[in-house]
């Protein structure tokens, strides 16, 4: 087994032990939320082309296939979804730094971690993602 996400690990070539954030583990939606440490956890080697998720959507974004069934996108961080994460999201993200009780249309977006403030924590998101897709 290599580039999976096990529980308690499993010696191979890209796999990791971690918490896969899936969208909604209890209903079986086995997405994955934008922040997910298995997005471009796939086998960057591998030959996509032509291929699409388990819901027919682009295999592939931010240069490398994401673990699991479904690619992600846009992930956390590419706030100006354009497939990379750069200086422009990280303006945009600043000017809602240490905005509270984020709501729709508000700083929500900016809210990776979706308690309700722009902080530090979501800004370990965004940097865990800083320059993907470039
Ligand atoms: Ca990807
Ligand atoms: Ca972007
Ligand atoms: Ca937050």
């Amino acid at each position: 087994m290599s580039y999976s996400c096990l529980e308690g690990g499993h010696l191979g070539i890209g796999n990791i032990d971690a918490d896969p954030c899936f969208l909604d583990i209890d209903s079986n939606d086995l997405h994955l939320k934008s922040y997910s440490p298995c997005i471009n956890g796939g086998n960057s080697s591998g030959d996509y082309t032509g291929q699409t998720d388990l819901d027919s959507q682009q295999r592939v974004r931010y240069g490398i296939v994401d673990m699991g069934a479904y690619e992600v996108y846009p992930i956390a961080g590419d706030f100006e979804p354009d497939e990379d994460v750069d200086f422009v999201d990280f303006a945009l993200f600043a000017q809602f730094f240490h905005d509270e009780g984020c709501s729709v249309g508000g700083c929500e977006l900016y809210d990776i971690n979706e308690d309700l403030s722009v902080d530090l924590e979501d800004l370990a998101y965004f940097c865990e993602h800083w320059l993907y897709g470039k």
